[in-house]
């Protein structure tokens, strides 16, 4: 199984990893991190510094297969790129599965702040800690691969580059 299928689900322990997030809350994280399962959800990446110092270049957004309906927003100054994942479904306005989004050829220096949104579904997992890795490309060659997923009992804290996650909870 690639690391990437890994993705998605974690535990309740997982949650407790992600409430004591700390400083891994000054990395590349989501803006809103719980969500309810089956739903549409903005994805809001937050990119609060560059690459050990390096202007950032490139985003790239890894969407687990459980993700479905993904539609990333254009970024002025940026160029939108997206991967797909077979064919899309039958029915009104429906698009192919996306399997990776990228923004690129835009430069964000390491001194400011921005953001990367895509619009959603996400999967009826309830009660999961969902990951959804990125990667963040910089000059100089330098690259920030935010896409690890702690083991289960494991503190998101202890971890140099953890993957962006949110909690799904019941749709109620
Ligand atoms: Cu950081």
């Amino acid at each position: 199984m690639s690391k990437f299928h890994g993705a998605g689900r974690i535990g309740a322990i997982g949650v407790l990893a992600l409430l004591a997030a700390g400083p891994a809350a000054a990395h590349v994280t989501l803006e809103t991190q719980q969500a309810q399962a089956n739903s549409y959800y903005r994805a809001t990446f937050r990119v609060p510094h560059g690459c050990d110092g390096a202007a950032t270049t490139r985003f790239t957004v890894r969407l687990p297969e459980s993700i479905t309906d993904a539609r990333p927003m254009p970024k002025p100054g940026w160029t939108l790129r997206t991967t797909t994942r077979g064919e899309a479904a039958a029915g009104h306005g429906s698009a192919p599965p996306l399997a990776e989004v990228s923004w690129e050829g835009g430069r964000l220096e390491d001194a400011h702040y921005d953001e990367f949104v895509i619009r959603l579904r996400l999967p009826d997992q309830p009660g999961e800690l969902f990951y959804i890795p990125v990667v963040q490309n910089c000059e100089d060659g330098k690259q920030a691969a935010w896409i690890q997923i702690p083991e289960p009992g494991q503190r998101v804290t202890s971890y140099r580059y953890p993957a962006p996650a949110l909690r799904l909870v019941p749709r109620n």
